[in-house]
């Protein structure tokens, strides 16, 4: 039965009810309390592409839907939703949860002539993992805060909870800081390929994390650390070592025509690895330590991420060292440390958490990693990168995209990966979550990111929130094309440019 309805992530339990179903139509009445009543005339809103007042009655005389918070449902996100002719109930023990259920809901919408119907049912949901996350890369390509707004929304209908922005790499530094305006003055305007730049005042910034903070979802910002800040040199040309220009590299940027990094000069290329700031000075530790103090102070969200990444440019004792001492600054900060996986062989704060970007086989180096963070305290955050790099071609055919991480992630390969079976001795328990992640060296625009994210997005999303892999019938390939295929309608009322892939039975409409 499940199958047959669109619901992504899967959720945990769907019995259908013989009763017809419920009508929703602009004046179905509301019964909830005022924030849970404004956020479901906007999600309901968008996902019709039409105005739904939704009028506040405690007592309708009509069929209501009825948003209720209960002590009994646990833990945040968790959910019930019934639906019948006489009336639709979601119930959750948080504001998330209500969301959630609501998010449910508009894909059980089906339309009608007077209005859209609902079927009769029950659903009780939970989510897996707490850390549901998405990934976007600001840097290589500069995204105006409509767009984030814009990704924030498409997030939260597939029930995630963090936004990852990933604020500054070697083509630019994209965020505003008072104490050092020299960054975006000197180092914003550029981007891949020659392409415009930008960057976010204090003010966008914040804007931004409001905005994801209504749809309950926490900003994670990253400062990329030590590598990768080549953007920084054009600032402050003391802080940074010379590039590191290896014969790979010299040989890749010669394939694509691209000029090599030089010291003083934007970045415009794809290369990786050849940047880092000088770690033989204390002006650096400085001056990260004021970034990041800023960085903490504008951020209500308790996680700052270090990067840590292919630091190829930086000697390995100087690397360990810093990342030991950076992680330990963030944590004294009151923040808990993120890193990409490299940094597990350095002794980082105990409480750093590694965000395991390897590929769904791993290699010894970076299951090694992965598990140093489990050792401590942080835990694991799942980026498969052959599986939920959004970046990925999906075939050889794609416009955009990379096809680094073992040639092109069709939706399939997204979708048939089982966290828990992920990294020998990582088990759920040592999982703080799953995050998915958008590079943008390929991507300029929200038609590039809809394009490359949908319906990909919607494969990670439920291996953050659902059941594990084949644990259910419905938990499986099979099913999630079907029920994904008949997303196609809402996505397209959302405005959502989803990629057409051939694979997936698209319902029409
Ligand atoms: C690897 S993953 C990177 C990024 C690139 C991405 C492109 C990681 C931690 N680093 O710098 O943008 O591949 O797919």
């Amino acid at each position: 039965m499940t199958a047959t309805l669109p619901l992504v992530p899967l959720p945990r339990s769907v019995s259908p009810s013989d009763g017809a179903p419920f009508l929703l139509a602009a004046r179905t009445p509301l019964i909830a309390e005022s924030d849970a009543a404004a956020a479901a005339r906007r999600i309901l809103s968008a996902a019709t592409a039409q105005t739904l007042d939704l009028p506040t009655d405690p007592l309708p005389s009509s069929p209501a839907i009825t948003l209720t918070h209960t002590s009994d449902i646990g833990p945040s996100g968790a959910y019930r939703l019934r639906s019948a002719v006489g009336g639709l109930e979601i119930s959750a023990a948080d504001a998330p949860g209500l969301a959630a259920g609501l998010h449910t809901l508009t894909q059980l919408l089906e339309p009608v002539t007077d209005g859209w119907e609902v079927p009769a049912l029950l659903i009780a949901d939970t989510p897996r993992f707490a850390y549901r996350g998405l990934m976007l890369d600001v840097a290589r390509h500069f995204f105006p805060v409509d767009d984030v707004c814009a990704v924030i929304d498409r997030a939260a209908s597939l029930k995630l909870t963090h936004l990852h922005l990933h604020l500054t790499d070697d083509q630019a530094w994209r965020l505003e800081l008072q104490a050092h305006p020299a960054l975006t003055d000197a180092a914003s305007a550029s981007a891949v390929g020659g392409d415009p730049g930008g960057f976010y005042t204090r003010e966008d910034y914040e804007r931004i994390v409001a905005y994801a903070a209504d749809r309950h979802l926490t900003v994670v910002p990253e400062i990329d650390l030590p590598g990768h800040t080549h953007a920084v040199g054009l600032a402050y040309p003391h802080l940074a070592a010379d590039p590191v220009v290896t014969p790979q590299l010299a040989a890749e940027a010669a394939a694509r025509g691209e000029a090599l990094p030089a010291a003083g000069t934007p970045y415009t290329g794809l290369g990786v690895g050849f940047s880092s700031l000088r770690l033989d000075d204390e002006a650096t530790f400085d001056f990260v330590a004021d970034v990041l103090g800023e960085l903490a102070r504008l951020t209500p969200g308790p996680y700052l991420h270090l990067g840590g990444d292919e630091a190829f440019g930086t000697a390995p004792e100087e690397y360990d060292a810093f990342l030991s001492r950076v992680t330990q600054l963030v944590a004294d900060l009151g923040k808990v440390p993120i890193t990409w996986h490299d940094a597990g062989r350095a002794d980082v704060a105990p409480e750093t958490i590694g965000q395991y970007w390897g590929l769904t086989t791993p290699d010894s180096e970076a299951a090694e990693a992965a598990q140093a963070f489990v050792h401590r305290a942080g835990g694991v955050i799942l980026s498969p990168a052959d599986a939920v790099y959004l970046d990925m071609k999906y075939d050889d055919d794609t416009p955009r995209g990379l096809t680094w991480a073992n040639g092109p992630t069709s939706v399939r390969r997204a979708y048939e990966w089982e966290p828990a079976s992920l990294v020998d001795g990582i088990t759920d328990d040592d999982i703080v979550g799953v995050e998915a992640a958008v590079w943008t060296e390929t991507i300029d625009d929200l038609v590039g990111l809809d394009a490359m994210m949908f319906p990909r997005l919607a494969a990670a999303a439920e291996a953050a929130w659902s059941a594990p892999l084949g644990s259910d019938p419905d938990r499986s390939w099979e099913s999630f094309r079907r029920r994904v295929g008949g997303l196609g309608p809402l996505w397209r009322r959302q405005g959502i440019a989803f990629h057409p892939d051939g694979r997936i039975p698209w319902a029409k409409g």
